[in-house]
């Protein structure tokens, strides 16, 4: 029997800008403003050649309540060229671009249907398919939706497939207000087949049956959007018979990269190596215009790149040069130093002295919970009263072993290093 076949995108964004990039550059801006309408171009292109029955959007198609001209003109054009290839599609709105500021002339879009602010039903029959099948959805009347939406949601018990689309946060996850606010539990009970989710930004399946999945945007703004961002095409065989294929359709990615430097002895070794690192982060697969990365140092440092800022800036000038002329493009969103010093920390411990001794005690406060808790109960007893309320929180923090070794571990070396200056 033929399988229904449909797209499910959401957090578009269009309209969104980058952010967190440390420079500019005209042609990067060009570059990275187009990238959010050619990811909504590609996800149309891909309904088009895969033939889908229909598409499904789940909210924040549009970045701001009051949309651009480019990114409205940009939507609808999408949208006509889905009808023209007999694709509806159902559109679920989120907070981003709630009902009451949707742009009117773009609710009556021929082949586009925008649900309303209460839970509803549309019958939709795909050619040639046997099933009767219904589209539920429902969209954000306002920006800020505190009560549980799917909980509205009932399947027609006349029907055969049911999909629902719909905004929101699932189980609470960080990072994302906590809007119409559900449980897996309260979307398996609603009895649809297929849940189209909208609102996280990362793309993930929830559950495999029913299918429960987050499209997450379609093209990532900053650096916590990192790797592949698309859409999902879905394909029902039939009742509680679904699955999902990840397209990915994001002309520019975001990653991260770390490269050690330890052993490079020089600034040209340090270009090498960032370069060598960047180069692994694309295959021949990719369809990327750009990739844009933060690059953090890592390792012992011989050159000394510490406090070293125009050097660092210069450097980052030269890396992002090269950067740029690699097969796929890479730019450095920020080089971030977390390298530690040079300082050969065993060969010290070896001798005496006042360094070894040094090194010695701070190893075995941050392995011995008990010289550990004493040695930050010592600063606190130190700290003068005022300084004491200021940077409490931190102190407290230092009880954790962890944070205490990571400080030790600084604070070693710190000392170190002026020790021997
Ligand atoms: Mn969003």
């Amino acid at each position: 029997m033929p399988a229904v076949k449909f797209l499910h995108a959401a957090d578009l964004h269009l309209g969104r800008p980058f952010s967190g990039l440390t420079r500019s550059d005209r042609t990067l801006g060009k570059l990275f403003q187009q990238a959010g309408y050619k990811a909504w171009d590609r996800i149309v292109r891909t309904a088009v050649e895969r033939k889908v029955d229909f598409m499904t959007l789940a909210g924040d198609v549009f970045d701001r309540t009051s949309p651009t001209i480019r990114a409205r003109v940009a939507f609808k054009d999408g949208i006509e060229r889905l009808h023209q290839a007999g694709i509806p599609v159902f559109l679920a709105l989120g907070n981003h671009d709630p009902l009451g500021e949707f742009p009117d002339p773009l609710r009556s879009l021929p082949g586009l249907y925008v649900f309303g602010p209460q839970p509803e039903a549309r019958e939709c029959s795909p050619q040639g398919s046997p099933w009767k099948l219904k589209v539920h959805g429902v969209s954000f009347d306002r920006p800020a939706v505190q009560e549980n939406l799917v909980r509205g949601f009932r399947r027609d018990p006349g029907i055969e497939i049911a999909i629902g689309i719909v905004h929101a946060n699932v189980a609470g996850v960080a990072g994302h207000d906590n809007y119409a606010p559900c449980s897996i539990d309260d979307l398996t009970a609603a009895g649809m087949d297929v849940w189209c989710m909208g609102h996280v930004h990362a793309a993930r399946v929830l559950k495999q049956k029913p299918l429960i999945l987050y499209a997450g945007t379609s093209q990532g703004a900053h650096v916590n959007e990192p790797g592949s961002r698309g859409c999902y095409l879905i394909t029902v065989d039939g009742p509680g018979d679904a699955s999902a294929e990840f397209v990915p359709v994001a002309s520019v990615r975001w990653e991260e990269v770390e490269v050690d430097v330890t052993g490079v002895s020089s600034e040209e070794g340090l270009l090498e190596a960032a370069e060598q690192a960047c180069r692994m982060l694309c295959s021949n697969e990719d369809d990327l215009d750009a990739i844009v990365t933060r690059i953090h140092l890592m390792g012992r440092d011989s050159l000394h790149l510490r406090g070293a800022h125009e050097r660092m800036v210069e450097m980052g000038e030269v890396l992002s040069e090269r950067l740029a002329r690699l097969p796929i493009p890479v730019f450095p969103e920020s080089i971030r130093d977390r390298t530690r010093s040079a300082l050969e920390l065993d060969v010290l411990l070896q001798q005496e002295g006042f360094l070894a001794d040094l090194v010695k005690l701070s190893r075995a406060a941050a392995e011995g919970p008990a010289l550990g808790q004493e040695l930050v109960n010592s600063i606190k007893e130190s700290l003068p009263k005022t300084a004491a309320l200021e940077m409490k929180v931190e102190v407290e923090q230092l009880h954790d072993p962890k944070v205490l070794a990571a400080y030790l571990d600084e604070a070693r070396e710190l000392v170190a290093e002026l020790f021997l200056e």
